[in-house]
């Protein structure tokens, strides 16, 4: 079994499910992470689920990324549209990094359309929903072991 995907999500997703369900949905982050967990076993991987708020946290886990997981999926929220920081460490990961995003930030407001973290993304995934953490991992199976993944 190859080391964990590590599945990252930023700030204020911890209130999927429970505000905003027109923008964002009535499924609950739990419930993403119980998916993401049931997707992994049939793809042969495993996840490492988590959620902060704090943008220092989300560069903490992706540098360990770098030596402990062998992709990265992350939703980094908001802070895909202003974290220099989040980019810089996830360049230095030197993993696949895919990025999700539940709603299409590009058919949103104009803010939303620049992502600084697509600049060090393999691929991004937005507009699929919940259903887009499973895509961003089949992606991530594919990345890391394309034989296993039948590609
Ligand atoms: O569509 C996405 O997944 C986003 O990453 C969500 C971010 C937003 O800033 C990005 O532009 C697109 C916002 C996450 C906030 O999540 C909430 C969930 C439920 C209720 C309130 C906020």
């Amino acid at each position: 079994m190859p080391k964990p995907v590590f599945v990252l999500n930023g700030p204020n997703l911890n209130l999927l499910g429970v505000r905003e369900p027109d923008i964002y949905g009535t499924v609950t982050l739990d419930q993403v992470k119980s998916a993401c967990e049931a997707r992994a076993v049939t793809l042969g991987l495993s996840v490492d689920f988590r959620q902060s708020n704090h943008e220092g946290a989300l560069v903490d886990w992706v540098q360990e990324a770098r030596t402990k997981a062998c992709a990265i999926v992350i939703n980094p929220a908001a802070y895909s549209h202003s974290s220099i920081a989040l980019l810089d460490a996830l360049k230095a990961a030197e993993l696949p990094v895919i990025e999700v995003h539940l709603s299409n930030p590009a058919a949103r407001e104009n803010f939303r359309r620049h992502s600084y973290v697509s600049l060090a993304a393999t691929g991004v995934i937005a507009g699929f929903g919940v259903q887009g953490y499973n895509l961003a991992l089949d992606a991530a199976a594919r990345l890391v072991a394309p034989a296993a993944a039948g590609t």
